[in-house]
């Protein structure tokens, strides 16, 4: 027996607990250390069946992120135009009392919904906002996708009849890589989930594969590519015709097994003769005869990927680049094959079914109030989100509902977007910081630092390079005071809809009979003709929440169909491997994934064969002398993790990055002050030279700008950096998706 004695202190050793890190879309998972309640370190976890111990430095923050001594611990509410502590209680009762009267008064359409980013790294936000939607019926509909993906999902839909079906990279197993405006080594990947990007670069690489990056910045990324090419901002789709173009003209096209399933070949081919590089080369300033090499290359290659992200999305003709990326995917033959572009099936998706017509994707259902922009995957511009709050009229926006979004930094324009929610009869954030926009709401709920909270990644699985499941239950329980966030807003949509006070767990157990009483009478479903009762029964999981995910888990593709396949999973199997389920590389699921009209992929569909005379006259167009693009530190995350000091720093600077030619030329000297100024607005900023972003382009990174008062987050406020999107009005958009160009448009600059 070890010797014990009341003289000696009672010493633990520090507890351990897996949470999948929810910082960005690689969903690494992490070991951290607990002392006491507190998460004191983070490490990643060797035997996570998808990571296997990759980490970067932000993860490695999560303890600090976690315990941010300005993370609210209570309920805010607005009394006499001061935001005051409250409890849960008066917060709800405020909600309950405001927010369905206005909505009775003014119309569904009255009180606009905001979703941010996070709500894709939680469940809270993958499980609610549907049914908040369903409950509020309000056309104005705005999210971070019109910032970021909505081309792609505008293309997939248009392609596959389904605005989620995004294929994604099959990164372990390509033999050529062709990205486009992406810099996974800072960003750690998106709409491509793969922990140990960086890792999985050089493995290709090394397995003599090619990498070929396409960017105006000589990024980390580009850095260790075979083949750079440092293209002008806003010219990809021009370049990616050149390519489709190269491949129809030297007879390279080979659809490979897709072959039977594509309709518009013909089409496309002839919309794509006049994109000859010769054509487009001056517009991309990039070599004619390069493009035709990289066009045999990608067709000779056994198997390629052509992947775009933020470059390829946040631009001009956003649409109608991500369209051209499925297309070299499709034409290649690399589209649904092992090695080339293949969609995931996570074990939340539903079940594949058979193949056939499906209802096809539709754009422009309706449109918004003032501007008349056309919805796109149910939602309206961000960009336009002022104009709706500000122009008087019936079904004009007077109260809006902020989860995880801080639109005041992330979209153009902050400046109006802050007298616009001033404005407003009624705001709800729930959001853990009084932040830019936060600090608008009456109500601010805070939900708990992420330590406290469960995770199971519903979004990023279905963006995985492979199929796996993982859960995390909570790593430390929930603080006396604080509220689940799956309970937040659960209750928030008790309270909107009429049920203030009612037990929430009664949101998820309508979802779950729902969900049981539809799938009993479907003949493909494996628990077709059972009762919805008894089978309700089985699902012995407590929380909300939980009892939804092991549905999903359990009628999903690799699921025990309530016991028809006794060795599926179930949350319980999920549990009982707290390092993660491995479910198998990537296979093809072309046709049954297809759900166009045609019941086939539709290449050339309409409204982007409307779209391409737009691209067709930036061939003549004057390129501008000078335009901006962002970038992206890798201790960043879009405008909230600043108030962590180890986050914000060092290299991680708000300055604009400046092209020693243009320097010299504009007057500028290295740490001096530069004003950048567009015809929207203007901005100072520290200028840092670098080759590495071409002449003829500066780098300014987004998220930045806490300055403003009002808010709670002291570290940043003391670091504020300047706020990119103020050079925006908004007013450039992709016209099909909506998204803002927040890449490529150009600027002016000078001493300050
Ligand atoms: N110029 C320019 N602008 C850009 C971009 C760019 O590249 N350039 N990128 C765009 C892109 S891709 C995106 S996705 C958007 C992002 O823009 P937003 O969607 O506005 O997201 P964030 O800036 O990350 O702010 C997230 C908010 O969620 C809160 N939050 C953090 N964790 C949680 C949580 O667990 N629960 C809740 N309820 N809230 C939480 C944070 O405090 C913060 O207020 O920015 C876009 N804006
Ligand atoms: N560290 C960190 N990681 C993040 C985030 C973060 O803020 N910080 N944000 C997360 C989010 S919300 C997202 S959506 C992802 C984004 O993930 P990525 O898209 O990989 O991120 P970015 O670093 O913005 O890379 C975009 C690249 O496009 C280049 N670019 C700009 N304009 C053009 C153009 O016209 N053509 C081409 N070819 N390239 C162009 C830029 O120079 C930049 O290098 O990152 C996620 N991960
Ligand atoms: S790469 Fe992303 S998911 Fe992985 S540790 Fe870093 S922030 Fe977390
Ligand atoms: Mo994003």
């Amino acid at each position: 027996m070890p010797p014990t004695g009341p003289t000696r202190p009672a010493r633990t050793a520090p507890a351990t607990a897996l949470r999948v890190c929810p910082l960005c879309e690689a969903t690494c998972g992490l070991t951290l250390t607990i002392e006491g309640t507190r998460v004191t370190g983070a490490r990643g976890d060797r035997d996570d069946v998808f990571s296997k111990g990759f980490i970067c430095p932000k993860g490695a923050s999560f303890g600090e992120l976690d315990a941010d001594p300005d993370r609210l611990r209570t309920p805010l509410i607005r009394v006499n135009g001061e935001l005051r502590e409250a409890t849960w209680d008066e917060a709800f009762d405020l909600i309950a009392a405001r927010l369905p009267a206005l909505a009775e008064e003014h119309g569904a359409n009255s009180v606009g919904v905001v979703l941010g980013n996070p709500n894709v790294h939680t469940m809270a936000g993958a499980l609610y906002p549907p049914l908040l939607l369903g409950v509020l019926r309000t056309r104005n509909l705005f999210t971070a996708s019109t910032l970021d993906q909505m081309p792609k999902h505008v293309s997939s839909g248009l392609l596959f009849g389904d605005a989620l079906a995004i294929p994604v990279p099959d990164l372990d197993r390509t033999d050529h890589l062709l990205l486009l405006g992406a810099n996974p080594l800072d960003s750690n990947g998106s709409l491509c989930t793969a922990p140990d990007f960086p890792g999985k670069l050089k493995a290709l690489r090394g397995r003599g594969g090619t990498l070929t990056v396409v960017d105006p910045r000589r990024t980390r990324t580009a850095k260790i590519a075979d083949r750079h090419l440092a293209i002008r901002p806003g010219t990809d789709a021009l370049l990616l015709a050149a390519l489709v173009h190269v491949l129809f003209d030297e007879r390279l096209t080979d659809p490979g097994a897709l072959a039977g399933h594509l309709e518009g070949l013909d089409e496309l081919r002839a919309a794509t003769a006049d994109f000859t590089p010769e054509a487009v080369a001056g517009a991309c300033d990039l070599d004619a005869g390069e493009i035709r090499t990289l066009a045999r290359e990608l067709a000779a290659a056994p198997t390629a990927a052509v992947y775009g992200r933020i470059g390829s999305c946040t631009v001009e003709y956003g649409t109608l680049a991500s369209w051209l990326i499925d297309v070299l995917n499709i034409l290649t033959g690399n589209l649904d094959r092992p090695g080339g572009a293949l969609f995931p099936l996570s074990a939340t998706d539903r079940a594949p079914r058979p193949a056939g017509p499906g209802k096809g994707f539709a754009l422009g259902r309706w449109a918004s109030r003032v501007g008349g922009h056309p919805e796109a995957k149910g939602e309206l511009p961000i960009a336009v989100l002022a104009e709706e709050i500000e122009t008087p009229g019936e079904g004009r926006i007077r109260a809006v509902i902020a989860l995880a979004a801080n639109p005041v930094l992330s979209a153009p324009d902050g400046s109006r977007l802050d007298r616009a929610l001033d404005g407003l009869d009624f705001m709800v954030s729930v959001d853990p910081y009084l932040n830019e926009t936060s600090r608008h709401a009456d109500v601010v709920l805070p939900p708990p630092p992420p330590s406290q909270s469960a995770h199971f990644d519903f979004a990023f699985n279905g963006f995985a390079v492979r199929n796996q499941a993982r859960y995390s239950p909570p790593a430390v329980p929930l603080a006396a005071g604080l509220m689940d966030e799956c309970e937040i807003l659960a209750r928030l949509v008790l309270a909107v809809g009429g049920l203030h006070g009612a037990d929430p767990s009664a949101v998820d157990d309508q979802v779950v009979d729902r969900t049981l009483t539809k799938a009993v009478a479907d003949p493909l479903s494996p628990v077709h003709g059972r009762d919805a009762k008894e089978l309700a029964a089985e699902i012995t999981h407590t929380g909300g929440p939980q009892r939804r995910l092991d549905l999903m888990l359990r009628l999903g593709p690799y699921g025990d169909g309530f016991g028809a396949d006794p060795a599926g999973l179930t949350l319980d199997r999920l549990v009982d491997r707290p390092h993660g389920v491995d479910l198998g590389p990537l296979r093809p699921r072309i046709p049954g994934l297809l759900r166009t009209r045609s019941g086939r992929v539709e290449l050339f569909p309409a409204p982007i064969a409307a779209d391409l005379p737009r691209l067709r006259d930036a061939l003549a167009r004057r390129p501008a002398s000078l335009v901006l693009v962002g970038r992206r530190h890798l201790r960043s995350n879009n405008s909230w993790m600043h108030n962590v000091p180890t986050l914000n720093g060092g290299s991680n600077r708000c300055t604009v990055h400046v092209h020693p030619e243009d320097a010299e030329r504009l007057g500028l000297a290295d740490g001096a002050a530069a004003r950048v100024t567009t015809e929207a607005g203007e901005i100072t900023i520290p200028v840092e030279i670098t080759d590495t972003v071409r002449a003829g382009v500066v780098s300014v990174p987004h998220g930045w700008g806490h300055d403003r008062p009002g808010t709670r987050m002291a570290v940043a406020h003391a670091r504020p950096g300047v706020n990119v999107n103020q050079l925006l009005d908004g007013s450039r958009r992709d016209p099909l998706s909506g998204t803002s160009v927040l890449n490529g448009f150009p600027v002016e600059l000078a001493p300050a």
